[in-house]
């Protein structure tokens, strides 16, 4: 897979499935452009593994559960890159929660990040799509719990399921313009997200058992299924969710 001169950015590319998407873009020749929340040692170090590429980074500062703060992302964008070819929304929180514990304050900041500011996002994106004419692709990281519960994430599991929602009407309005809209849906990778609560023992133990494959997912292994959705070589899946969890899904006995 080619991304030579492709211009793409990668939401919450910093840290984790995102950082990995982020770096194998690189790899294959993309310019690529991250946006984060925080970790500013961790952006640097993301931003000088790409231009060590040779090719151009670019990491820009954003609090996702800020609505208005979108309008300066894409300023940056626009200053940039004069095109984007590729966006991966990615950026997501999952603070694990009993479900009478979530408050309005904690699951507006969930939705935030995870569904409205990639809504925004990816309307002012695929505008400079269209407007380029450029046959884009566009991919949500959403994620098994669009597909299944967890007693502890109510409020994130109704986020991943509105990615999808939303990834299947985008396929219908932008595949109009040849832009193609598609959902990956990771199962339990290692990475900030789960740390904490995959650090409990017997948790972790009872995930591993539940994956055929013997093992929890690795940023690596989401990386290339999502390059496959996103590069020339797609040239006919729009509007659809790929589950890559090592058969943790279907193990129930
Ligand atoms: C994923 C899945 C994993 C969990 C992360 C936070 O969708 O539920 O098991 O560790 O979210």
């Amino acid at each position: 897979m080619d991304f030579k001169n492709k211009n793409a950015i990668v939401t919450g590319g910093s840290r984790g499935i995102g950082n990995g998407i982020a770096k194998a873009l690189a790899d294959r020749g993309a310019n690529v452009m991250i946006t984060y929340g925080s970790n500013d040692h961790a952006a640097d170090e993301t931003v000088d593994y790409i231009r060590k590429k040779g090719v151009r980074g670019e990491r820009y500062k954003i609090d996702q559960s800020d609505m208005e703060k979108i309008g300066g992302l894409m300023n940056f964008v626009k200053e940039k890159f004069k095109t984007v070819d590729i966006l991966i929304n990615n950026a997501g929180i999952c603070p694990f929660m009993d479900f009478f514990n979530i408050d309005q304050n904690l699951f507006d900041k969930v939705w935030k990040v995870n569904v409205e500011s990639h809504f925004f996002i990816t309307q002012k994106v695929s505008e400079i799509m269209i407007k380029n004419h450029t046959k884009g692709k566009i991919l949500f990281i959403s994620s098994i719990s669009a597909i299944v519960g967890g007693k502890y994430q109510a409020h994130y599991t109704t986020t991943k399921s509105a990615m999808n929602g939303l990834m299947h009407s985008l396929a219908i309005i932008l595949g109009e313009h040849g832009i193609m809209v598609n959902s990956l849906e990771p199962g339990t990778i290692l990475t900030d997200i789960n740390t904490e609560d995959l650090s409990n023992k017997e948790k972790r133990e009872y995930m591993e058992n539940r994956i055929p494959l013997g093992r929890l997912g690795e940023p690596a292994d989401i990386a290339t299924p999502a390059l496959f959705l996103v590069s020339d070589e797609n040239t006919y899946v729009n509007g659809a969710e790929l589950l890559v969890d090592g058969g943790m899904l279907v193990h129930l006995q």
